[in-house]
């Protein structure tokens, strides 16, 4: 097995958030390595992961993320799994880009309810250069309120890239989703390096990098270790790791894919804590169907961020007395901003 070496030298462009060190830029993992992970015995398996999980971070905090759709719907692109694609037939009205006092509102709000990050999200395939000047406005006015940035509006340029962060943009959300190979089977509209080219483009204008997948989409257990592979061998490994699991949306092709045995949901997110020891591993969409104890377990596995508010994009999320109380029971805590 590789091992996490300490950290190493990282882009002149890119700076991590304040309070933490540079990821490591030096380790290679094979699929296989990572695939021997995935098949560890359960409890092994979760104690390594608990193991790295408690010499790299604080025990019981957790960084609560909040997402809104500032453009929903209507989207050119095909991905098999997102409701929000104009391909299917799935109820979702295509809206226009929400205006500053309506984002304004929500992210306060997300704010007072304790959240730390407000994540934008918009239903574009790659944004015009005049939306990325709409956006920039949106970025600011949430940063004003002291939150952490993110958004995720689909392919950048360099030059777009470099907008956003000077809007003030903290972190770019640019999921990988699967492994290479499967990546065709769901999604055709773009390649798997596009989404390289973008996550590119966001690290080398200083942008946090956000970037993780699905688990659900019909995948083997090899293309789960071939999308950690991908995103533990960046340089540096993303900041933030979103793990989702498959909301199925009733119209989308893949609405119908045998769900995902919450135990290997729990596994994966124990080896992206073991690959990725100082990325924020988080517990993302999906979690509403599993019930209080596999999300703990998902907590014992590493997991120290949630997306928190009633609400994903356009599906449901555990509302936010559901998460407090949960946090209550569990004995965890949200970060406050000094922690940030
Ligand atoms: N259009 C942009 C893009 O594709 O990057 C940003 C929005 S897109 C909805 C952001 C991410 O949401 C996708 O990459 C995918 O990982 C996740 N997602 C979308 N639909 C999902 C679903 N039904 N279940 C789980 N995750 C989903
Ligand atoms: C991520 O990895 N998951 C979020 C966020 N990044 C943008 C989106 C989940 C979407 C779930 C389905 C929906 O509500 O559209
Ligand atoms: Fe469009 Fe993003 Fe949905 Fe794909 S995941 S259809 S790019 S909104």
């Amino acid at each position: 097995m590789t091992h996490a070496t300490p950290a190493a030298a990282q882009s002149m462009h890119w700076h991590a958030p304040a309070n933490r060190p540079a990821a490591p830029t030096d380790q290679r993992w094979t699929v296989d390595a990572i695939q021997a992970l995935l098949d560890l015995p359960f409890m092994e398996l979760l104690f390594q992961a608990q193991t790295v999980h408690r010499a790299q971070w604080p025990a019981g905090e957790i960084e609560l993320a909040t997402l809104l759709s500032v453009k929903t719907g209507g989207c050119p692109e095909n991905c098999g799994y997102c409701p929000q694609s104009a391909a299917f037939e799935t109820g979702v009205k295509a809206e226009k880009l929400m205006d500053v006092d309506e984002v304004t509102r929500a992210a306060r709000a997300a704010r007072d309810a304790g959240a730390t990050r407000f994540c934008m999200g918009a239903a574009w395939r790659a944004p015009k250069d005049r939306d990325i000047e709409k956006m920039s406005a949106l970025i600011g006015a949430v940063k004003n309120l002291g939150l952490q940035t993110c958004a995720t509006l689909g392919m950048l340029q360099p030059h777009q890239a470099l907008a956003l962060r000077d809007a003030g943009l903290d972190y770019y959300n640019h999921n990988l989703d699967t492994a290479p190979e499967y990546y065709q089977d769901v999604v055709s509209t773009r390649q798997y390096q596009d989404r390289l080219d973008t996550l590119q483009a966001v690290r080398a204008a200083g942008i946090n990098v956000c970037c993780g997948g699905i688990i659900g989409m019909g995948e083997e257990v090899v293309h789960r270790a071939g999308l950690i592979a991908q995103l533990a061998n960046m340089e540096p490994y993303p900041d933030s790791v979103p793990i989702n699991s498959l909301v199925p949306v009733p119209g989308t092709p893949l609405a119908d894919s045998e769900p995902v045995d919450p135990l290997d949901f729990v596994r994966v997110i124990a080896v992206a804590r073991i690959t990725m020891p100082r990325a924020r591993v988080r517990l993302s969409a999906g979690r509403q169907q599993f019930g209080e104890a596999v999300q703990a377990l998902c907590f014992m596995a590493g997991a120290n961020s949630i997306f928190y508010g009633d609400k994903l994009l356009v599906t449901g999320n555990p509302d936010v007395a559901a998460d407090t109380a949960l946090m209550h029971k569990l004995g965890l805590k949200g970060l406050v901003v000094a922690d940030r």
